[in-house]
């Protein structure tokens, strides 16, 4: 999808399409304030306030038929530029732009444009005419604080994109459009993958039984790949006390995102927002000697952060996740291989899942601005250079953000864009060289010197959640086998023949392990075929007189139109095979 942002044309015509929808809720709403209204990747938005009205759809249609007719008309744009009084003056009636005004620098040149009947403080630059702006779409609208505060007023905020062609803008709808049907807020429902309820709360989705089936495998995934690299996985609980996460440092430096303290008898607790302070402590319940680093403690781990309710989205940024986290503890001339037997995870886990479309993001420090970064220049500098050189010997492609490091050490993240919405990150590996002092660990190096250890921060599917979310939307909900909820569905061509003959083999499948139904509904074949290929259903059988007689199975998989006939213990083998290899068709 092209990014209208880095476009100057486009980004030019979509900041002066803000202005004209401007004008026309100005026309339509006289009571209308607006906020701030810029150019996004996918267009353009406008924050509003409209007093008492709340938009619906058909507003945006009339909305867009008013712009319209601004456009046919073809009013100029006209720049001028204003002192701070002259602003303050011509915008005394209106908060939002005198609130503007007051933040802006003594050196900030102050200019508005007006087209018409309507003029709008704006840096500019803007089209000569609205005649310009023929092929433009409002795309949706939502709720969106003021300044992004909860505490403030609740504006209106209207998205639209527009174009210098029809087609493009034809190919954008359509575009959107496709997206919407992959949203796995869609696919999800559809599928009943997962659900959210009010009564549960915003952003704590709940996995219905297909979900959870499809998270047990990823669970059994990614726990069979750690066992064999030596992961020791435990169960540690989803709240710590205070003085955890004031000895972790959470406490003063990630309050914001975490729930608020309860008060159980004298303690103090909090759901936790991360497992590490958890993970430092099965560390340091034992002495450890150079010999036993790597120590790799793993878990599944629920844990809690406070996102605005305005940013929770599904299963892709939910307030109650769970993280495939684990922390690596190593000497520090053991990052390197660490970290490399890290990433190779990444790169293997993501090629069986058939995920192409990602970017490494490389965060480091800005050597520039040391002061913001744990104290260590040495520490530093070895090991920025070892995530380079295990990046270049791998083959990975990367991009380096300076500066954009955490307090305690470098990073890797793995960047995904999702169905709709701004890019997110899946699988992220942090260096840590300050938690471990924190917690005063320690091992014996061969010296027989108490030493420090450094900790990696990993998590390969970010959460359970995220990762889920993404997935259905590569795969459109098309799960391979071994994934699918539903592996292998039945149909008896009719009930009163094959019945029988459909439930010995339903029973068969059953006791080698597949997931599998039996369509003995009263309906049509091409129906009850239809519906399999609807619930996207890897395996269609087909059991009838041959199938009987023969004793054999008659299948066809999603997406292909062939029927094909096998023994029964051929089809159960090499089911098992693609499951076993989880293969993708
Ligand atoms: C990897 N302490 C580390 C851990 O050891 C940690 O918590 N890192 S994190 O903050 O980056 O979170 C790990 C992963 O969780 C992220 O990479 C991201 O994929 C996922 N994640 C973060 N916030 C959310 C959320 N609100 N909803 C769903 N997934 C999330
Ligand atoms: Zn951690």
């Amino acid at each position: 999808m092209i990014n209208i942002k880095e476009n100057e044309k486009l980004s030019m015509m979509n900041h002066s399409c803000a202005h004209l929808m401007a004008q026309a809720v100005k026309h339509l709403y006289p009571q209308a304030k607006f906020w701030v209204g810029p150019v996004i990747e996918e267009g353009f938005y406008y924050d509003i306030d409209l007093g008492d009205v709340t938009l619906t759809l058909e507003d945006l249609e009339k909305i867009e038929k008013e712009m319209k007719k601004l456009s046919k008309d073809g009013k100029r744009i006209i720049r001028r530029e204003l002192s701070r009084d002259e602003a303050l003056e011509m915008f005394k009636d209106d908060e939002y732009k005198i609130d503007l005004i007051n933040h802006m620098d003594d050196d900030t040149v102050i200019s508005c444009y007006t087209q018409g009947d309507f003029t709008d403080l704006c840096r500019g630059p803007h089209v000569e005419t609205v005649k310009e702006l023929k092929y433009f779409k409002l795309i949706k609208f939502s709720g969106a604080y003021w300044k992004g505060d909860a505490k403030n007023k609740m504006l209106q905020r209207i998205y639209g994109v527009c174009f210098d062609t029809e087609e493009d803008l034809n190919n954008y709808i359509q575009e959107i459009e496709e997206a919407k049907q992959r949203d796995h807020r869609k696919i999800g429902k559809d599928q009943e993958l997962f659900m959210t309820h009010e009564l549960v709360g915003a952003g704590m989705p709940l996995w219905l039984p297909n979900g959870a089936l499809i998270r047990k495998q990823l669970e059994n995934y990614i726990y069979e790949k750690e066992q064999q690299m030596g992961y020791q996985h435990v169960y540690t609980p989803c709240v710590g006390t205070v003085n955890l996460y004031k000895t972790s440092g959470h406490w003063d430096h990630y309050q914001e995102n975490m729930f608020p303290m309860m008060k159980v008898d004298d303690e103090e607790f909090v759901l936790r927002p991360m497992n590490c302070p958890h993970h430092m402590l099965v560390y340091k319940n034992k002495l450890h000697s150079y010999r036993d680093l790597p120590i790799r403690i793993g878990e599944f781990a629920t844990d809690f952060r406070y996102e605005a309710s305005g940013a929770v989205k599904g299963l892709e940024r939910v307030r109650c996740m769970c993280q495939n986290d684990a922390h690596l503890f190593v000497m520090p001339e053991q990052i390197g291989e660490e970290f490399k037997k890290v990433v190779s995870l990444i790169l293997d886990t993501y090629k069986d899942f058939g995920i192409k479309d990602y970017k490494f993001r490389l965060s480091l420090r800005d050597p520039l601005d040391k002061e913001k970064y744990f104290d260590d220049d040495e520490m530093w500098n070895a090991a920025e250079a070892k995530l380079r050189e295990v990046l270049d010997d791998l083959g990975v492609e990367y991009f380096e953000a300076i500066g954009e490091a955490a307090f305690y050490g470098p990073k890797l993240d793995v960047e995904v864009k999702p169905a709709v919405g701004p890019e997110v990150t899946l699988s992220t590996c942090q260096l840590d060289f300050l938690l471990p002092r924190r917690f005063d660990l320690s091992y014996i190096d061969s010296k027989g010197e108490k030493k420090t250890p450094v900790v990696l921060h990993r998590a390969i599917f970010g959460t359970f959640d995220r990762f889920t979310a993404f997935l259905i939307e590569e795969t459109k909900g098309v799960f391979p086998t071994w994934l699918a909820p539903v592996q292998v569905n039945i149909i008896p061509v009719n009930n009163e023949y094959h019945l029988e003959y459909a439930n010995e083999i339903y029973n068969l499948l059953k006791e080698n392990g597949i997931r599998v139904e039996l369509d003995s509904r009263e309906e049509k074949l091409g129906y009850r075929m239809r519906d399999s290929v609807m619930r996207k259903i890897p395996y269609t059988l087909i059991l009838g007189d041959k199938e009987k007689d023969n004793k054999t199975i008659s299948y066809r998989v999603y997406g292909k139109e062939e029927t094909i006939t096998l023994k029964q213990e051929e089809f159960i083998n090499k089911l098992q095979e693609e499951i076993k290899n989880r293969t993708r068709v």
